[in-house]
């Protein structure tokens, strides 16, 4: 059979005569059909990857990749008068994590896959997700994101598990979704639900009962924690997560011959940030109760288990009450306090407890203790966390910290989002490094070549049309594709300081209004969700929409800039941004950013870096060499020295520069109060002047010093600019995740038969 008649099987009528909706759910059944075909047995050790987060975006292109049907099914479809493009739109996105730590977990899943190593998901099955994000009067909105439908990739199994939440028994339901690698074997991503979730309480928005239990469970990710009942349904989402999953994995292995006592022989488990730390203590409950005592539970579980840290934001390290879990999972409680007293063994340092003296449970501190490896996420991270956040951590447990530093799977943010510039790679080096990324560096050799510099430029051009078209269609904007195009997308937190971005966007406004013209045309590219309850992040959306329209408003300005801040930033809309940048700002605050990963499928896509020396952006920097990336700002060390004095006074940086003032100042002046809110507007201008705790101020005037440098190469130099976007391409291999992966599986899982596992214990 061909591939049309093949489809046609499936649809039952001429490909033709289908609607993009029959065609979608044709080449669903088909991927199941043959993803299927590629599941293989576990031998050995099998990995658990469990997260509460799994951003796996679209999937029909990305299974159609890895199955290698992509280009059949396009031709086929193209036959019928049919665009598989459109066919995709069919497709609702599942937004199953919140941003980075959620899409690393998604591109682990496919290079495991990809690299034919049993590793599977463990996770949730929210029925929302991440909120839909729009603007209504220029403030963020939010409302619930569906993605169930009839016919989704999840599919309901036959096995469940109880699970006990504060003393009632509920049943968990395992979702099974097929997770495809390239050239490579089929695994399972299992997200776990309960029957009974009733997605009609939802009103106002993404308001709902927080105490329905049976009813909200997994309704959406992270609900809000702002007050203490979402609080308290994080400890119940997460205990439904491990609970549910401890119970499958044993049940896994002990179909595979596992009597207990060898559990690490048969599967890993990592623990993705602190939200499945509660995987520790029910492991050795569970496994108490096949009859294995403490001590050797213990034992058994610091083997299997290993512990990945993803910042080191003290706010965002979680620290239960012990109350929580007292009242939702008081049959856990026991072994957490007997975790608690062998630690106290261990050491005399009261801050590496896991219940601490004002009764919080520490879960990171209880991960550390009682697993055999912590890694961090970036090299500058891991030094942090062994210098630093975790130092005491480090003296007493050394062996058990190491580096993994992130990477990104090059079939969705290369093959997928940009069909242009890999085959323009294909004709100049081969298709070697579809498999091994490393291969990208064989462009080395085309640096001087302007035939080839011309090429990618036109490639990018193209790309920039295409995000043009799709800005006006989706955003109702017009940009010119002649311009710079300077993104910035990722959450909207004041750490990864959008307000510098706007600051550097104020000052430039005031500069083409004093007839300072800048070198280029320059378009703003925001994407960024805030978190419901933080009013801070929301006010910096509200500031820079504002702005955007002030701008807009003013021929004199508008000529030379413009800010466009879309709507609802999910993995589609990143697909379409990234091929399209020249510009990738990545601006946190040094020591802030654990890594980052839109840093690197930015460099990937050929797009230059302004960033701080933070995260990967130093490992950036190492590959492509300071004259490839625009580096500025504060040194970690400097900025986590400044902490430590506790000397920073924004206030002086204010009064004491008058481009920082003048900036600032415009925040609440008439052209701005005349198009906003002012007390959004006021708000934010109170909290620059007088809090500023990610220390905007001291960066400013290096950021704009160094964005102009970058805009003027690109209009002075277009050549040369060329060639630097090239080395980038070239020197991304290091940030493929199935390196990422392969550092993992050698150091940490020693996944399948090729080797058992000896891990040295802690003391
Ligand atoms: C998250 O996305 C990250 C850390 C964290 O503790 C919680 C969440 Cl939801 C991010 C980091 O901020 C980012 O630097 C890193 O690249 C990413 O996790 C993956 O490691």
């Amino acid at each position: 059979m061909n591939f049309t008649e093949i489809l046609q099987n499936l649809t039952k009528k001429p490909l033709a005569d289908c609607t993009d909706q029959e065609l979608y759910l044709a080449l669903l059944e088909l991927v199941r059909q043959k993803s299927a075909d590629r599941v293989q047995s576990v031998t050995g050790r099998k990995l658990y990857y469990i997260s509460a987060e799994f951003l796996i975006g679209k999937l029909l292109s990305n299974n159609l990749i890895n199955l290698g049907l992509y280009e059949e099914a396009r031709k086929a479809l193209a036959a019928a008068g049919k665009n598989l493009s459109d066919i995709e739109e069919v497709e609702p996105e599942p937004s199953l994590g919140n941003g980075g730590l959620g899409r690393l977990a998604a591109c682990f899943l496919d290079s495991l896959a990809t690299l034919n190593l049993p590793g599977d998901g463990v996770g949730l099955r929210y029925h929302f997700g991440l909120f839909h994000q729009s603007f209504e009067n220029d403030i963020q909105n939010e409302k619930p994101d569906p993605w169930l439908t009839a016919h989704s990739w999840a599919e309901k199994t036959d096995i469940t598990y109880p699970v006990e939440l504060a003393g009632k028994e509920y049943t968990a339901r395992l979702y099974k979704l097929a997770v495809t690698g390239y050239e490579g074997r089929t695994n399972t991503l299992n997200l776990f639900d309960l029957d009974t979730i009733d997605e009609s309480i939802v009103h106002d928005g993404i308001a709902f009962d927080k105490t329905a239990i049976d009813k909200n469970l997994t309704l959406f990710l992270y609900p809000d924690d702002s007050d203490e009942a979402g609080r308290r349904l994080r400890v119940y989402q997460q205990y439904l997560m491990v609970s549910a999953g401890a119970q499958l994995i044993l049940a896994e292995c002990a179909a595979r011959g596992c009597n207990y006592h060898d559990l690490a022989d048969y599967a890993a488990i990592q623990i993705n940030d602190t939200h499945p730390s509660m995987v520790i203590p029910e492991l050795i409950r569970l496994l108490g109760k096949k009859g294995i005592a403490f001590e050797e539970a213990v034992e058994i579980v610091t083997r299997t288990c290993a512990y990945t840290n993803h910042t080191i934001l003290a706010e965002a390290l979680e620290k239960w009450p012990r109350a929580y879990l007292d009242a939702v999972v008081p049959q856990l409680m026991p072994v957490i306090e007997k975790l608690d007293a062998l630690a106290r063994t261990r050491t005399a340092d009261e801050s590496l407890a896991i219940i601490d003296q004002d009764s919080l449970v520490h879960m990171a501190n209880m991960d550390i203790h009682f697993t055999h490896s912590t890694n961090g996420v970036a090299a500058l991270h891991t030094e942090i966390l062994k210098n630093s956040e975790l130092h005491g951590f480090y003296e007493l447990y050394p062996e058990k910290f190491n580096n993994k530093t992130n990477g990104i799977t090059f079939r969705r943010w290369l093959l997928e989002c940009d069909p242009r510039l890999t085959a323009r790679l294909e004709q100049y080096i081969g298709s070697g490094f579809r498999k091994d990324a490393s291969e990208l560096e064989k462009l080395l050799t085309f640096a001087d070549d302007e035939t080839v510099l011309n090429e990618l430029t036109a490639v990018k051009k193209a790309n920039k049309e295409d995000l043009a078209d799709w800005l006006l269609k989706t955003q109702n904007v017009k940009v010119n594709t002649n311009a710079v195009f300077d993104i910035q997308s990722k959450r909207l937190h004041e750490y990864k300081r959008q307000q510098l971005n706007l600051l550097y966007l104020i000052h430039q406004y005031h500069e083409i209004k004093a007839g300072h013209q800048p070198a280029v045309p320059l378009v703003s590219i925001f994407g960024a969700k805030a978190a419901p309850a933080y009013t801070i992040a929301k006010d910096i959306i509200h500031a820079l929409l504002t702005l955007s329209k002030v701008i807009a408003a003013d021929p004199e300005v508008s000529k030379w800039l413009q800010i466009v801040f879309i709507e609802n930033y999910n993995v589609t809309a990143a697909e379409k941004l990234i091929p399209a940048c020249d510009l990738s700002e990545q601006i946190s605050l040094a020591s802030k950013e654990a890594s980052g990963t839109g840093n690197m499928k930015f460099m990937l896509n050929g797009a230059l870096t302004l960033g701080t020396m933070d995260g990967a952006n130093v490992e950036i920097c190492q590959q492509v060499g300071e004259e490839n990336i625009y580096i500025f700002g504060q040194s970690s060390d400097q900025v986590i020295h400044r902490y430590a004095a506790n000397d920073y006074v924004a206030a002086q940086w204010y009064e004491n520069d008058a481009n920082i003032r003048r900036a600032i100042d415009f925040l609440n002046g008439p052209e701005m109060l005349a198009a906003g809110h002012s007390e959004s507007l006021n708000r934010l201008h109170h909290e620059l002047i007088h809090k500023d705790w990610f220390q905007t101020l001291p960066d400013f005037n290096a950021y704009v010093v160094r964005k102009g440098q970058a805009l003027s190469d690109y209009t002075c130099d277009p050549i040369g600019w060329r060639r630097k976007c090239l080395v980038n391409i070239a020197k991304a291999g290091l940030f493929s995740s199935d390196r990422t992966i392969a550092e993992y599986d050698h150091d940490i899982w020693h996944l399948g038969n090729s080797s058992r596992t000896h891990v040295r214990l802690g003391a």
